[in-house]
């Protein structure tokens, strides 16, 4: 994973300058600080998980290619550049930057801290407000931990209702459903990415 301190990259679909030939998409996570965002992409892209907290500076950014196989049976080969932001996300401007040109995002929470279920709404707003078209999941993360769990399962599926992004429970330390969001948010971007290119329907 490489550390970055810049979001100047937005570019999405086909780009052969880096000898990629397939799908692009740029997606984001996002949710409070401590969520998971960063052990997520760290699951999903390195198999790996660290117990330790390192709050994430600057901007984490993690690629990794994978076979999509859509809805005509035709697979395609997807990359996807994930981007997490780390504490600066408080600054507005600065959100804003980062979410922008973002083909989805996965907004995440901990089943074990309500406050950051109740920061969804806000983080789902923002990124309607610069991406409306963008598709959203939603990650409902730390499942693991039965006994400190604070949320149930019902709240979020009024979340999912709610928003109308599909739902996942995940964890990132244990590895659960983390490869299906990422997989799902790949089909969708990719499914909106060929309709469009068939052009407007008449
Ligand atoms: N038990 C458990 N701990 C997790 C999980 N995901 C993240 N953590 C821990 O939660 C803390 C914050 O994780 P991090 O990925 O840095 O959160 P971020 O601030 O959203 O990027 C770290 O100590 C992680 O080890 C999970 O699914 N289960
Ligand atoms: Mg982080």
């Amino acid at each position: 994973m490489t550390q970055r301190n810049d979001s100047s990259e937005t570019k999405s679909d086909t780009d052969a300058s880096d000898g990629f030939e397939g799908y692009k998409f740029r997606m984001v996570l996002l949710g409070e600080a401590g969520v998971g965002k960063t052990s997520l992409v760290r699951r999903y892209t390195e198999n790996a998980f660290d117990e330790e907290y390192k709050q994430t500076i600057g901007t984490t950014f993690a690629t990794k290619d994978i076979n999509v196989t859509g809805s005509d049976g035709t697979v395609r080969m997807v990359r996807l550049n994930v981007w997490d932001m780390g504490g600066q996300s408080t600054y507005r401007e600065l959100r804003r930057q980062f979410m922008k040109g973002a083909s989805a995002a996965i907004v995440v929470y901990d089943v074990t801290r309500p406050e950051t279920f109740m920061a969804m709404n806000n983080w789902f707003e923002s990124f309607r407000e610069v991406c409306p078209a963008s598709p959203v999941l939603i990650s409902a993360n730390k499942v693991d931990l039965l006994d400190k769990r604070m949320v149930p399962h019902e709240p979020g599926m009024m979340l999912r209702d709610w928003f109308q992004a599909e739902y996942f429970e995940t964890s990132a330390k244990t590895g659960d459903a983390v490869d299906n969001v990422f997989t799902r948010i790949a089909e969708i971007v990719l499914e909106k990415a060929l309709s469009e290119s068939k052009g407007p329907l008449m």
